[in-house]
């Protein structure tokens, strides 16, 4: 059995990079594994101060994206982490598995760690032995990643040799279904990432914004003094982040986006890109509204899922207590 595991953060409304980055791809994984599991990963995102409220519609605005996004609940497993609390069990069995150095190596750690001056809290630091028990815990085989996680993934494959060498072979070693499109980054700031929990309106385009939004935020995009279209990563970061932008919502190669644009200068560039986003997020748009509307169908989405997923988890949770020795 090929099982796909994946998670999304209920941080806020998903938005363009998570859309490329991510939920294109689970929609296609729904269609090519013989099962996948998505995760709306709520205990992870309390790892850094969430006001409950918001945390609380967020999970819900999420789960309603996923779903406009094409997110079918007939052909995957669409659930609450915290819904299922194997997660947490599974997370202390392979935190008692896993070393304090290796989990203050991972570069995310040191960056939020950092971020928050605090130091980070203990939930943050052992983030990624959790993210190791929701890919274990349903015996998953394949997780797609973006580069930025493939260091927590090693240690989800390390942990699972090191329990199958401790107790029997038990997990399948899960493999990294690495996504090597770059980052979609800030419109603010092209040398920073688009984030969801990003503080300047203008950064980030969410996946339900409104036409009008769209417009406004691609129109004061950072670009450069060139008024040329080109793209150049590294020299011309802001500008080629519209051009991969555009690239990937009309399914054309960067080269073939700026043959099409020779003679617009970056500002009337800037509208084309908006128009295209505007188009490819459409339907996408209205399907959220209606879902957003229907709140009681959300959450029997979310129900539905967490039985399944938790139909998964308790046997195998059970078998590895007792391995355990419990
Ligand atoms: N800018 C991005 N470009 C491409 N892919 C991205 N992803 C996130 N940002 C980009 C991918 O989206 C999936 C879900 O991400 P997540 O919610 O688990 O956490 P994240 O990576 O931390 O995403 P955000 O939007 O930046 O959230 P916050 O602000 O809460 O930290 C992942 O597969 C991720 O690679």
């Amino acid at each position: 059995l090929e099982r796909v595991f994946s998670g999304i953060q209920p941080t806020g409304i998903p938005h363009l990079g998570n859309y490329l980055g991510a939920i294109q791809n689970w929609v296609r994984f729904q269609e090519e594994y013989s099962s996948a599991l998505y995760s709306i990963v709520d205990l992870h995102s309390i790892t850094v101060p969430r006001e409950p409220k918001v945390l609380h519609q967020s999970i819900l605005d999420t789960t309603a994206v996923l779903l406009a996004c094409g997110i079918d609940p007939q052909k995957c497993i669409i659930f609450q982490q915290s819904k299922v609390p194997e997660h947490v069990e599974l997370g202390w069995i392979l935190g008692c598995l896993t070393n304090v150095p290796r989990l203050r190596s991972f570069s995310q750690w040191k960056v939020k760690s950092a971020i928050q001056k605090s130091e980070g809290s203990v939930g943050l630091f052992t983030y990624p032995v959790l993210q190791a028990a929701d890919i274990l815990l349903y015996k998953s085989t394949h997780v797609p990643v973006g580069e930025d996680q493939v260091q927590h993934l090693e240690l989800a494959q390390d942990t699972a040799r090191l329990f199958n060498k401790k107790y029997g072979v038990f997990f399948p070693v899960p493999q990294t279904i690495l996504n090597t499109t770059k980052k979609i980054k800030s419109l603010r700031d092209p040398m920073a990432k688009m984030s969801k929990s990003d503080a300047q309106a203008l950064a980030t385009v969410d996946i339900t914004d409104s036409p009008e939004e769209i417009v406004l935020k691609f129109r004061k995009a950072v670009t450069d003094f060139t008024s040329e279209v080109t793209y150049d990563p590294s020299g011309r970061p802001g500008v080629s982040n519209l051009v991969a932008i555009h690239a990937a919502v009309t399914g054309l190669s960067p080269e073939d986006i700026v043959r099409q644009s020779v003679g617009l200068d970056t500002a009337r560039y800037k509208g084309v890109v908006a128009e295209a986003v505007i188009q490819k997020f459409a339907p996408v748009r209205s399907e959220f509204g209606r879902l957003q509307e229907d709140q009681s169908y959300l959450k029997k989405v979310l129900q539905a899922g967490a039985e399944k997923a938790k139909e998964l988890a308790a046997p195998v949770c059970l078998e590895i207590k007792r391995m355990v020795g419990f």
